[in-house]
């Protein structure tokens, strides 16, 4: 068999300060449903996810709970990988904690090679640090409020002054570099709106980084060799540089040799927050140009999701707990509802009443309702099998080259991760479909043309069919328990097997129709309504 295409995705690595809310779920879910989707598609995937415990915040968050640093990160490390693997069913490769001891050899061996290229020197940083966002503000970025206090504008978190030996990056001397980079790679980050802010930013002028601290102890150490004679004090590295580099360690780095970092190595999707965009899209390049290693292909940034059009916070008591809404919806129904509410990198809102209405429109009817009428119908008239089909009328053809085209759509949507584009043309093809199986009026042909009656249920099965292997991404335990009741062979190749039944089937059997005569299960209704 030939070597299959690599492809490397990453989640952001989340701050373990608290247990994971809906909202890190949503990337947990979007960048799953991405890495399953290749898979299918016939791509050797490698999915990295895990979490970022260094920096200030976590400190000082322990400091206030009596534990240490790594305690607290310890615990609610294994709060969010519980979540990953027993309520979302996330198909990560490997879940990374930044405290791995690899993940210290690969931070070292970055910092190295900056230095090597002469890009991090020795100076006082003096400005306004955000503890919250582990950013640091120009005095222009901050505002003071009506308390007195100063915050920064962009995230409205509390910043403070900072003034404290630090190494620095040369950031500033990659302003043109970083422009002529986006300039010739236009879908290097999407959504364009979000690109667009990020490549003002850099127009704008940029400042060269602070990339140590030396006030409190818990974070990767800058290499002892390095510092010695330059400095009295100890210094670890800036949280975002140790950061960001976990999208190298997850495949070997510093083994630049190593098969895994050869094959997987640049990345071809990170998939992170609208908030993190400036991170990713100019400190990463800009970290990696001067270590002389290829830049990832893309970054896709997301949109925020709120409670009901409101900010979810702590204090406003407004948190939702993804095990609660699985608990309540059932998880296919929030996988799908997450990804076909909006537009992938627009703001998101939800309330219990739009989760509702698209569980019982979208999945119940449209879907388990067609699903179950027609394949009931087959089991009932057709001896359990598959019918044999007729001549095909226009019609039937008509319907059958719109499911055919859907494979090409969808490819062409989640190349640019546009999620809510794939669902959108599935759901509206079986919108059609639905209206073909009440024009047709099967249960009628019943009585007066049994023949026709049988293409007719072979055209709406075909299309089931088609439907239930793009959708397994979304929602894998659904699609694989319709696919299984049509009786479409696993193909042991296409990724991890379902808890639910035989697991996944290849895009590669899309083309492959439905084999007259062989058996169908009897249906049990895939898509309750949800009452
Ligand atoms: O930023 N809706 O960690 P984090 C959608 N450690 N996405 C949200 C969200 C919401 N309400 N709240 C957070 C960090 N996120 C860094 C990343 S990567 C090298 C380091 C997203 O725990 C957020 O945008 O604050 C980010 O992509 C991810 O959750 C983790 O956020």
């Amino acid at each position: 068999m030939a070597d299959k295409t690599p492809y490397y995705i990453t989640t952001a690595i989340s701050y373990p300060n608290g247990e994971p809310h809906i909202g890190h779920a949503y990337e947990y879910i979007s960048a799953d449903v991405m890495a399953r989707f290749k898979r299918l598609d016939g791509y050797e995937t490698f999915f990295l996810t895990g979490t970022d415990e260094h920096g200030q915040k976590m400190q000082q968050n322990a400091e206030a709970q009596g534990i240490t640093p790594y305690e607290l990160a310890t615990r609610n490390a294994s709060a969010f990988k519980r979540v990953d693997d027993e309520v979302l069913d996330i198909s990560y490769d490997r879940f990374i904690r930044t405290t791995d001891t690899d993940h210290y050899e690969a931070s070292k061996a970055l910092w190295r090679r900056m230095v090597e290229a002469g890009d991090i020197y020795l100076d006082k940083y003096s400005g306004w640090y955000s503890v919250r966002d582990e950013s640091f503000y120009t005095e222009s970025e901050t505002e003071i409020r009506e308390d007195g206090e100063r915050y920064s504008i962009e995230t409205g978190t509390p910043v403070h002054w900072v003034e404290e030996e630090s190494y620095f990056f040369r950031l500033s001397s990659y302003q043109d570099k970083l422009l002529a980079f986006y300039e010739q790679n236009p879908d290097f980050a999407g959504p364009r709106s979000r690109f667009n802010e990020v490549i003002r930013f850099v127009e704008g002028g940029l400042n060269d980084l602070s990339i140590s601290r030396t006030t409190f102890d818990w974070g990767v150490p800058v290499p002892e060799d390095l510092t010695a004679g330059e400095t009295d004090l100890k210094h670890v590295m800036y949280v975002w540089v140790d950061a960001l580099t976990n999208y190298l360690t997850g495949v070997g780095y510093p083994q630049v040799d190593s098969e895994s970092f050869q094959k997987f190595w640049p990345a071809d999707l990170h998939l992170i927050g609208k908030d993190i965009s400036r991170f990713h899209c100019i400190f990463w390049p800009a970290f990696l140009m001067s270590a002389g290693l290829p830049l990832p292909k893309r970054v896709i940034i997301h949109g925020f999701l709120h409670n009901a059009g409101e900010k979810m916070s702590k204090s406003v008591g407004n948190v939702v707990a993804p095990a609660a809404w699985v608990d309540t919806y059932g998880l296919d129904a929030v996988r799908f509802f997450l990804l076909r509410e909006f537009p992938y990198g627009q703001d998101g809102s939800y309330t219990h009443e739009a989760v509702i209405g698209r569980k019982n429109s979208d999945l119940a009817n449209n879907l388990g309702n067609l699903a179950q009428r027609s394949l009931s119908m087959i089991v009932k008239n057709c001896d359990g099998a598959i019918p044999q089909p007729g001549e095909y009328t226009a019609e039937d053809r008509a319907i059958l080259d719109q499911a055919e085209a859907l494979l090409e759509t969808s490819r062409e949507a989640y190349q640019v991760q546009d999620f809510h584009r794939a669902l959108e043309r599935t759901w509206h093809v079986l919108g059609e479909t639905n209206a073909y199986f009440a024009e047709q009026e099967p249960w009628k042909l019943k009585k007066t043309d049994e023949a026709r009656m049988r293409t007719v249920l072979y055209v709406t099965a075909e299309i089931i069919r088609k439907v239930a292997l793009l959708i397994q991404p979304v929602m894998p335990t659904s699609a694989t328990k319709l696919l299984d009741v049509l009786g479409v062979p696993a193909s042991g190749d296409a990724g991890r097997t379902n808890a639910s039944g035989e697991g996944p089937r290849s895009f590669s059997a899309f083309g492959q129709a439905l084999q007259p005569g062989s058996a169908l299960e009897k249906p049990q209704p895939i898509f309750p309504r949800h009452e």
